[in-house]
This record gives structure tokens, C-alpha cells and sequence, in this order.
């Protein structure tokens, strides 16, 4: 790391990606064994309602990963989940700071259904800058560095770069496969809208539903990481959701972006950044994007004789957000 301590350069973000694959996998650990020990324990604590979960390993992971980062890496700052959850408030700054979740799909976790992994993102100077997402249940680890590409290692399998195969095009959502997740805001201000937005997307237009967009199907994989992870690989075509945090997407924006994925805010965002006369670039993760709680991540779409493939993504994009409700996080 150069003299500034907080200037960071390519070769300093390969030392620190070696790091955090080594802690990742140190978290994995604890992770499975936390798995074991949940089946048999009732130790299943509740935050705003009975499906926000969290359990002693989500707080114990987050423990360990904080403690390794501080000794390694002492100036670089720290976002992680159970510390927000438990008041603390780290103010975004332009310095190197990693922002956590330890235990990411911590429902999948309680149930021993095997979607649940560790997200290690860092930020510096306010944008995500490189990515570690390891699932310990199957093995498999994401990384990415911005500028460097986004790998998956399977087992002991060399990394293949992502995406795995060389992305096909995509006419419409009608031949798309999506991801979506119905979150921990289960009121009926929220859940309407969600499940409305839902319905037209796997709709029938032809028969009933007004709308309808019929696409290929709709998954959720319960980690906003791994659906984000799954859209860098090519397995979705896209991912969206309005009320997950920072923690749960800072890690795999960097793996998404790498593997040629689009990355959305908010609907008023998008709307901002295609407005008459904007350069704004509607692809840019800004901080309001980070933390703006609304993500629509977009697979690598090739270019073809009609559009790129970045003109593609920004139709799918308009299109896709034409169909859904916008709505509001609690
Ligand atoms: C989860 C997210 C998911 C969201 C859930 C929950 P957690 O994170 O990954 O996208 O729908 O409500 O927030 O709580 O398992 O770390």
C-alpha cells in the first residue's frame, strides 16, 4: 500500500483480496458449524418481526471478521449488519471500509437450506471497489475486484471466470428467468404492490393478467449475495428487490459489474439518468445508490447489429421497471 496509507492501488487490492478470501473462508467454517449446532438449538432470536432473523453466529461471524479486519487492516473502517442492528452508525466515507454480512440468507441458515453465505465488500472513495461472497454449504466463492474481473472457485477448481458461458442475448423479459425475494416487510402496504409486481411478471397477458409479462420464471434464492452472484454467472438474467441494505449487495455489485452486469437504483434514479438532456450514467453505482435500499441488477448482455449491449440492459431495465410497483423500504 502506497505511502498514503489510504491511497489504494491495483496491487494493493490483489494483497487485500488474498486477505479476505482466507477470513472468508475462516467465516465459512463457523458458519457450518453454526449450521449443525442451529438444528438442535432454539437459539433463533427476532429483529423488527418473526421473519427478520438472527442468530448468535450472525453476531459471533461478524465478531470474528471485524477483529481479523482491525489487525490487518487497522485504519480502513467497518459496516457490517449486527452492528448496525446493534446502533452503531459509520458515516460513508471516502477512506477504505469494508461493509459486511456475515451471514447473508441467515433464514436459509435457520432452516439448513443451503443458500447462505458470507458477503466481505469494500468501499473506497463511497464506491464498491472489490468483493468476496462465500457460500460454505456448496463451496463455492465469488470474488471480484473492480478492473480486474469476477471469478467463481468451485471446491478446489481453478477459477472460472465469469460469466461461465458467453452471455446470449435477451429480447425481453418474456425469455427471462428472475430473481426476487419478498423480504422481512410482510405489511400489506408493502406486500401488495410486491406480490402485484409479481404476478404481472409471471402473468399471462393473453389470459387475465393485465399487464403480464410471462417471463421464463421467478426464483429466490433468500440471499440477495447469491442472487446477485447467480446473475454475475449467467444463471439469471436479472435481480430485484427494494428494502435489503448495503451489506447484502456491496460485495456482489463489484462481482456483478465485473462480469459485465448493469447495476439500477431506484426507479427515479433510472428515470433521472434517461431523462431528455441527462449525462447522468444510469449504470453508476453512486453512494445514493449503495444506500438507497432499491437494486435492479441486469446480466452481461452481448452487443448485437441492433443495439449493445449496455442499449440492452437499458431496455430491459425501462421495461422492468414499467412493470413493477416502486415502493418504499421500511
Ligand atoms: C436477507 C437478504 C434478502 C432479503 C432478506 C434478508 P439477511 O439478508 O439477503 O435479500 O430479502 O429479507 O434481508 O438478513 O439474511 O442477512
Amino acid at each position: 500500500m502506497s505511502a498514503d496509507t489510504q491511497t489504494l492501488k491495483p496491487v494493493d487490492l490483489r494483497s487485500i483480496l488474498t486477505f479476505t478470501v482466507k477470513l472468508a473462508r475462516t467465516a465459512g467454517t463457523l458458519i457450518l458449524e453454526g449450521s449443525q449446532a442451529i438444528q438442535t438449538t432454539s437459539d433463533v432470536n427476532e429483529k423488527k418481526n418473526s421473519v427478520d432473523l438472527v442468530t448468535e453466529y450472525d453476531v459471533a461471524v461478524e465478531e470474528l471478521v471485524k477483529s481479523e479486519i482491525a489487525k490487518a487492516y487497522p485504519s480502513f473502517k467497518f459496516i457490517g449488519e449486527e452492528s448496525y442492528s446493534s446502533g452503531t452508525r459509520n458515516e460513508l466515507t471516502d477512506e477504505p471500509t469494508f461493509c459486511v454480512d456475515p451471514i447473508d440468507g441467515t433464514t436459509n441458515f435457520v432452516h439448513g437450506f443451503p443458500f447462505a453465505c458470507i458477503s466481505l465488500g469494500l468501499i473506497y472513495q463511497k464506491r464498491p471497489v472489490l468483493g468476496v461472497i462465500y457460500n460454505p454449504f456448496l463451496d463455492h466463492l465469488y470474488t471480484g475486484i473492480e478492473g480486474q474481473g469476477s471469478f467463481l472457485t468451485r471446491g478446489n477448481s481453478q477459477p472460472l471466470k465469469l460469466p461461465l458461458t458467453n452471455p446470449k442475448p435477451l429480447p425481453s423479459l418474456q425469455k427471462a428467468l428472475l430473481a426476487i425475494e419478498w423480504g422481512s416487510d410482510r405489511g400489506k402496504k408493502t406486500l401488495v404492490p410486491k406480490s402485484d409486481s409479481f404476478l404481472r411478471l409471471a402473468g399471462d397477458p393473453a389470459d387475465g393478467i393485465a399487464g403480464g409479462r410471462m417471463a421464463h420464471s421467478i426464483r429466490s434464492l433468500g440471499s440477495a449475495a447469491l442472487n446477485i452472484s447467480m446473475v454475475a454467472q449467467g444463471g439469471l438474467d436479472l435481480y430485484w428487490e427494494i428494502g435489503c441494505w448495503p451489506w447484502d449487495v456491496c460485495a456482489g455489485i463489484v462481482i456483478a459489474q465485473e462480469a459485465g452486469g448493469a447495476v439500477v437504483g431506484s426507479h427515479a434514479a433510472l428515470a433521472a439518468a434517461t431523462s431528455a438532456g441527462s449525462s447522468i450514467d444510469p449504470f453508476k453505482v453512486t453512494p445514493d445508490v449503495l444506500t438507497g435500499r432499491k437494486y435492479l441488477i441486469i446480466r452481461a448482455i452481448p452487443d448485437t447489429l441492433n443495439e449493445t449491449g449496455r442499449e440492452a440492459q437499458l431496455r430491459i431495465a425501462r421495461d422492468f421497471y414499467q412493470t413493477v410497483e416502486d415502493g418504499e423500504p421500511k
